[in-house]
């Protein structure tokens, strides 16, 4: 375990974690600097209280002279860990750590590690509320929008944490090693900050890095990137797949959900697949996934069928919204990347209106073109990547540059007929005109609940 007692420590970006960390830092003792890019008046709200805790705050940007004089460095997921003040750190040879690998060094009993780029909330979501009805404490956080290190705190040696990992956290971490770690899949994100998929990918793997022969990995045997990833551990890996039955882990046979603990084992049946109460068959491989971390948790496969019967979907996830004159509307704001709206199109068969665009993350649209051909009825673009998106799927579909998403929602809502979908299904970023993408999906809520007078009626 550190030991901060005395330690000059420096915060790097001043969100969620970095509050949480600076504060947890102080407790422990250390002498603690908080460094944000984001000016004094931005960060109002947080200062008055670091301040009464005794905790320095730097704001409007990261001073070099700063990231000189320290012990450790801890930063905040958002922060690309290649800024000329951090490669100067690195080049003074201080330690430099993020938010998960700082409250994993800390945090009681067993980790649950979960990421992937779709499917992690999801799965999260659901993994804890499994292990809760499994009877085993449970606390859950993560990049799902609750520090680790407020969940330190609470932790006991019995604890299991459920944990949402992202590339962004796994990128930074050195020891960290969850008990049971799943990649749910692999596909291009965050080509922005990683650099390269190869990047990001690498940085995914860092989640069983340090995994040990007692550990398990869980991995889609139907993700091409994350099969090949298990030669590379040493934990005990267990499959699960939609399409095929595999040597260990959770596949679909005969319409049932089913696990087997061991090569030639015989497969318990957990439940039927018509009772996964969540749409898209994305689902049903987080399902799975859930069902296999579950099991090797101890979870019975009782306790599994009770939790996943009364889930509901998680808000911004293929979230139902309305219907209104025939036309369903969901909101996906979480699909953040292409492969995410693939996903989201898929759960529909025809008659979609799908709204895309946000703050471009170097993605390529054009791998949405066959299923836009074959389901999508007309596309509408907000936000920066607008023209991009246009540029690169013309042609494909017919396509409504609307800037805002009020103008997508007025004009997807025009052109549906009774019988269709208007989706929020962006493939982007919200940053450039939202908050974050809760933000932006409560927005398009509101927005389409307004259209219904504020009544939302369920679809037939
Ligand atoms: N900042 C700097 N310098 C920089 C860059 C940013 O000072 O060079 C500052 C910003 O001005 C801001 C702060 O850093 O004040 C933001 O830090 P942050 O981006 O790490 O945000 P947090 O509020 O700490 O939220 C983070 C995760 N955000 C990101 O990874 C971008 C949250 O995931 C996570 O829920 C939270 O920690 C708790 O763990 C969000 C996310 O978008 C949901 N994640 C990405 C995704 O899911 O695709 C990875």
């Amino acid at each position: 375990m550190l030991d901060l007692k005395g330690k000059k420590v420096l915060v790097v970006g001043l969100g969620k974690s970095g509050l949480a960390a600076a504060l947890f830092l102080r407790r422990k003792g250390a002498q603690v600097t908080v460094s944000d890019v984001r000016s004094a008046e931005a960060l109002a709200k947080d200062i008055p209280a670091l301040l009464e805790e005794g905790i320095m705050v730097e704001a409007g940007g990261h001073g070099l002279l700063t990231f000189r004089r320290q012990d450790l460095i801890v930063v905040s997921p958002g922060v690309p860990l290649d800024t000329p003040e951090l490669a100067q750190a690195r080049n003074l040879g201080l330690p430099i750590i993020g938010e998960l690998e700082l409250a994993a060094r800390f945090l009681k009993g067993r980790i649950l590690a979960i990421t992937g780029s779709n499917g992690k909330t999801t799965t999260t979501t659901l993994a804890g509320e499994i292990l809760q009805e499994g009877g085993l404490r449970t606390l859950v956080g993560g990049n799902i929008g609750v520090p680790v290190v407020s969940l330190i705190e609470e932790s006991t040696d019995d604890t299991w944490s459920v944990l949402e990992v992202s590339s962004f956290q796994l990128e930074s971490t050195q020891e960290f090693r969850p008990a049971i770690a799943v990649i749910l899949n692999i596909t291009p994100d965050h080509l922005d900050r990683h650099g390269s998929f190869e990047n990001y990918a690498r940085a995914k793997e860092h989640i069983f890095a340090c995994q040990q022969a007692g550990d398990f990995l869980v991995l889609n045997a139907d993700n091409t990137r994350t099969a090949e990833t298990a030669a590379r551990a040493d934990s005990q890996v267990y499959w699960f797949s939609i399409e095929h039955k595999v040597r260990q882990g959770a596949w679909i046979e005969t319409g049932y959900v089913v696990f087997c603990a061991a090569p030639g084992a015989e497969a318990e049946q957990v439940m039927p697949l018509g009772k996964i109460p969540l749409k898209g068959e994305h689902n049903v491989e987080n399902v799975l996934a859930a069902v296999c971390a579950a099991r090797l948790a101890g979870v019975s496969a009782e306790a599994i069928r009770r939790a996943i019967e009364k889930f509901k979907a998680v808000e911004h996830r293929l979230e139902y919204v309305a219907t209104l004159q025939g036309v369903d509307f969901y909101n996906d704001s979480k699909a953040t990347n292409v492969d995410a709206t693939a996903k989201a199109v898929a759960a529909f068969s025809s008659g979609i209106h799908l709204i895309l665009g946000g703050k471009d993350k170097g993605s390529d649209y054009t791998a949405l073109s066959p299923l836009l051909r074959e389901r999508v009825r007309a596309v509408y673009t907000i936000g920066s990547a607008a023209e991009k998106i246009e540029s690169q799927l013309r042609g494909v579909v017919s396509m409504h540059s609307c800037g805002t998403l009020d103008g997508a929602v007025n004009a997807a809502a025009a052109a549906a007929r009774p019988g269709e979908v208007v989706l929020l299904a962006p493939a982007c970023s919200s940053f450039d005109q939202f908050e974050n993408y809760e933000h932006r999906g409560r927005v398009f809520k509101e927005l389409v609940n307004r259209r219904g007078g504020g009544a939302a009626w369920p679809s037939e």
